[in-house]
């Protein structure tokens, strides 16, 4: 039986409080096993709309799931999505307050800054790079709200795909002048290199995630605007971090942005 809009908006509240009160929970099929993707993403967009009505803002989306190492450590085939608010973001160089997440792990990524709108269906590589205003180096810090990271698709994807913080910072440059799929990213936790990767291990490009997420975004009736960020998703798989933890993320061509658990 579907979903009613008040279950919908209850599940998305539960989340909401499982984030403010720093809590875990069971997977959300475990509950409903009847969910639906397309219910699974209408949790996820009622608790956007929670964050909203609360005054945040929304920075642009995430695409999750993208790499073999990701998919492998997770134990799932296909690329999820989510959101970004401006409350995820963590200042260059600045603090993440250990306390304020249940679990969390960090993933090296490169976010684009889109320039113009990119609107699906049919967005392809080649258009994604032609509305990039630039590239630049993220670490997306996931905090699942499941416990012990224990979940399937749609639940995850009704948990805005475990989106929690992000930092960007290093050089911010325009993709002509670089090849995406070469860029070798090394990611360091108290000065010791814990993963390695290269950009093509996110869908063999990361404007090839860029591109489902704007794909999938049109079927959802939505569309990149300029200014927005895109996360293109964990290159290497998760590492899990804990306070005093200090983080950091080189990329060649695009130097290094960092940032420490407090
Ligand atoms: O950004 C990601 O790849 C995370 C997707 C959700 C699954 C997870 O929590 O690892
Ligand atoms: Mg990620």
């Amino acid at each position: 039986m579907p979903l009613e809009r008040s279950t919908i908006e209850a599940l998305a509240r539960h989340l909401d409080s499982c984030v403010k009160e720093v809590r875990d929970t069971e997977k959300l099929t475990d509950q409903h096993p009847e969910m639906s993707w397309e219910e699974a993403y209408a949790i996820q967009e009622a608790w956007r709309a929670l964050a909203l009505a609360e005054g945040a803002r929304l920075v642009g989306f995430k695409a999750g799931l993208t790499s073999v190492a990701k998919m492998k450590q997770m134990g799932v085939e296909t690329p999820v999505f989510g959101y970004l608010l401006d409350r995820f973001a963590i200042a260059e160089g600045g603090e993440a307050a250990a306390a304020s997440l249940i679990h969390p792990r960090i993933e090296p990524e490169i976010a684009f800054v889109m320039k113009k709108r990119l609107a699906g269906p049919g967005v392809t590589l080649a258009q994604v790079l032609a509305a990039t205003d630039f590239v630049i180096p993220a670490i997306e810090v996931i905090d699942s709200r499941y416990r012990d990271f224990r979940f399937d698709l749609k639940s995850v994807i009704a948990d805005n795909t475990s989106a929690a913080r992000f930092v960007l910072g290093g050089r911010a440059r325009p993709v002509e002048a670089l090849d995406l799929r070469t860029l070798g990213v090394v990611l360091s936790i108290n000065g010791e290199a814990r993963a390695f990767g290269a950009g093509a291990a996110v869908l063999g490009h990361p404007a090839a995630a860029v591109a489902e997420l704007a794909n999938h975004l049109a079927r959802r009736g939505e569309a990149l605007e300029a200014g927005q960020v895109v996360l293109s998703g964990g290159i290497t798989e998760a590492l899990a971090v804990a306070a005093g933890d200090h983080v950091l993320l080189e990329v060649a061509e695009l130097g290094t942005v960092g940032f420490r658990f407090s």
